[in-house]
């Protein structure tokens, strides 16, 4: 595209059945912020508009789960979601939701005009219905075995684990999502769009129109979804939970949510222009302007050929110009999930690292997965953290601003003749915001980033080459050239890293006491960024150390969560052959008390208990040194089986058992009465 007049830069609509995590921040949110900041900077026209996706399954599902709503569900996690991105800085012009009237106008609208213009086929058509729930049964409703990989937990709209979309009825062996029951095929009618009709279109358009500039992991995708042939998709859901179908015989059912959500783009534009006084058209209808979707991979058919081909059949939208898909982050070497709790969420993040929002932006982008899946380690978190913001950037920062107070009393000198290192520094200088400027166009944001610390390096090395601290005391002039020459270089990163780290471009600002922000071109052109005499602001640390304990605690989390999954997944052993009820007669269960402990000499696993059970006190060995100490249980009412034919065991007798169990850790605990109110002796029926 020739140069655009106008931006519209959309990201992912997060489905409010859940908080944002680490995951959500590197693929799509924090990228996006990056451009829309950037090209914010450079005057550009831009709107960069995101919003909660409260329609879909998931949500009634989480609903149903906790019983309560889907309205209270999705209002629950809009405001932690929303409150997460302002966090984190995440500048969107609007940020609205899927519930919002304006979107629910707008979908239903989108969707009435293609039905008016015959855009979709009508079909009766055999769909998946759970009988004792009586519901039908799509999208996450819907769990069976992927007819592409294999994979035997997909949902009935899309496989995890290759990406692939299909319809609840192509999946082998589906059963139902609420009640695990063997689905049945019941009668409905649904609109199709005919996405095989747009598939000599889509060839064109994708296979040869952006074979270039599109990622290859993305036109890849594309390729291989059109080259497998495109079906006919049902845009609307027998749900009781979303956008009403708004055509006579389309009672009790609502728009397919991912029919709604993209269009939640348009609606959030409209509700930003309406509130700015703009026209929202012209972002979403010129042909000058660019559209650019940031999402995750799991997203790109979405984005890539049923949102087109829904602008297409609508005829008067433009079509995304790029949408750069990232693959997924993983988290200390497995994937980021939700369901086992296995993420790094942003609320949580901030409690454990308050103030470190940059932090975490910039460890997310230093390792962001553009071209392949990639692994978040808090060990990486804290050297990126201690051996480049602090060790390059803040130490650069720290140095010039304290020296400057130290020499000239928080003036910037007036500098003498620059020599040829002074003027290849500037030169070099100048050409950063070019070079980080096409990295960015180029959706590189690892490779901008890793410019922008380029600047920094190349102060500090400007630095440890001048020695402005022993020239101080030799040759003052030559100090004061050297010393502002770094305060240039300074005021051109509070520019140059706003995009990445926008709070840390604040602090730098406010250190070097910047009237008005520095702009990309001025850093380009020969013009000073800092004038002489201009007085900079207090020193202040742009960034700290984070200490080992801190990183260990977050292990120790990560293991705890690791524990709880793997307690959880044990199975439940299945239950044994049928006692008759004079066999239960037979067991003689009382409450005890141990009343002393000893461990068993030469055996790691046996203690030897004497229990008072009420008749007497007696000896019972017990393999449970390995989890209890002789102290810990001394005192402590316990169930036992009393009439257990005695046995001996390393020599001494053993007149009985205690009762133990396992709790979710995997520790051995006590099956023990409800202490205070029984005496020993009680029988257990
Ligand atoms: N809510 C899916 C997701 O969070 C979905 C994105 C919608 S974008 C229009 O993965
Ligand atoms: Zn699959």
């Amino acid at each position: 595209m020739s140069t655009p007049k106008r931006y519209t830069i959309t990201a992912a609509l997060p489905y409010t059945n859940g908080p944002i995590h680490i995951g959500h921040l590197a693929g799509v949110y924090v990228p996006a912020d990056i451009y829309a900041r950037y090209l914010k900077m450079q005057g550009k026209d831009v709107v960069f508009v995101c919003g909660s996706d409260e329609h879909g399954v998931p949500i009634t599902i989480k609903a149903k789960k906790e019983g309560v709503s889907p309205q209270d569900v999705v209002d629950k996690y809009d405001g932690i979601i929303r409150k997460s991105f302002q966090d984190f800085g995440i500048a969107f012009d609007n940020y609205s939701r899927t519930s919002a009237k304006i979107h629910h106008e707008t979908a239903a609208a989108f969707f009435e005009k293609l039905y008016k213009e015959g855009k979709f086929i009508e079909e009766v058509t055999q769909q998946l219905y759970d009988d004792e729930a009586k519901q039908f049964l799509a999208d996450r409703f819907v769990i069976g075995t992927c007819p592409k990989c294999g994979n035997e937990e997909s949902y009935g709209d899309q496989c995890e684990k290759c990406g692939t979309s299909h319809n609840a009825t192509d999946l082998i062996n589906p059963k139902s999502a609420i009640t695990g029951n063997v689905p049945v095929l019941k009668e409905t009618k649904h609109w199709f769009l005919p996405l095989d009709q747009y598939e000599p279109w889509l060839k064109e358009w994708i296979l040869d129109s952006h074979k270039k500039d599109w990622k290859p992991n993305v036109y890849g995708q594309c390729k291989s979804w059109i080259d497998d042939g495109l079906r006919p998709r049902a845009v609307t859901r027998d749900l009781d939970w979303g956008i009403p179908v708004p055509v006579a015989g389309g009672e009790g059912k609502v728009l397919y949510v991912w029919f709604d959500a993209p269009i939640g783009y348009i609606s959030a534009t409209k509700e930003w222009a309406a509130r700015e006084n703009k026209d929202w058209e012209p972002y979403w209808k010129d042909q000058d302007t660019k559209l650019v979707h940031f999402i995750g991979k799991d997203n790109i058919v979405f984005h890539c050929i049923i949102f087109p081909s829904m602008l297409k059949a609508e005829g008067s939208y433009i079509l995304p110009d790029n949408v750069p898909a990232n693959e997924f982050l993983n988290l200390e070497g497995n994937k980021l999930s939700t369901s086992k709790n296995w993420a790094v969420w942003l609320h949580e993040y901030l409690e454990d690292f308050p103030g470190k929002e940059d932090v975490l932006r910039y460890v997310l982008t230093a390792n962001a997965p553009e071209t392949k899946d990639n692994d978040f380690t808090w060990k990486d978190f804290q050297q990126r953290n201690n051996s480049e913001l602090v060790a390059i950037l803040g130490n650069f920062i720290n140095r010039v601003v304290v020296l400057t107070h130290k020499y000239y009393d928080a003036e910037v000198p007036q500098p003498g003749q620059l020599n040829e290192t002074d003027e290849n520094i500037l030169a070099e200088l100048r050409a950063y915001p070019a070079v980080i400027a096409s990295s960015i166009e180029k959706y590189r944001f690892r490779e901008a980033q890793a410019e922008m610390m380029n600047v920094a390096r190349l102060g500090n090395k400007y630095l440890a080459d001048e020695e402005p601290w022993k020239t101080i005391k030799t040759d003052e002039a030559r100090t004061k050239t050297v010393m502002y020459v770094a305060l240039q270089v300074a005021a051109a990163l509070s520019s140059i890293c706003q995009p990445f780290l926008p709070f840390t471009a604040k602090k730098l600002s406010t250190i070097l006491n910047l009237k008005k922000n520095i702009s990309w071109p001025q850093i380009a052109s020969a013009e000073a960024l800092l004038a002489p005499q201009h007085v900079i602001g207090k020193a202040s640390l742009l960034f700290e150390k984070i200490e080992d304990d801190a990183i260990a605690k977050q292990l120790e989390k990560l293991e705890n969560t690791k524990r709880m999954n793997q307690a959880e997944q044990k199975s439940v052993e299945e239950q044994k052959e049928t006692a008759t009820f004079e066999d239960f007669t037979k067991i003689d269960l009382r409450v005890g008390t141990i009343v002393s402990a000893e461990k068993m000499p030469k055996t790691k696993k046996l203690l030897v208990l004497k229990v008072d059970t009420g008749l007497d006190t007696r000896t019972i060995v017990s393999g449970i040194a390995e989890h209890f100490s002789p102290e810990e249980v001394v005192g402590k009412q316990v169930t036992v089986l009393v009439n257990l034919a005695p046995r001996k065991l390393r020599g001494t007798l053993s007149e009985g058992m205690i009762l133990m169990t396992e709790n979710a850790q995997g520790e051995l605990v006590f099956v023990n009465p409800d202490e205070a109110q029984v005496s020993n002796g009680s029988t257990i029926a």
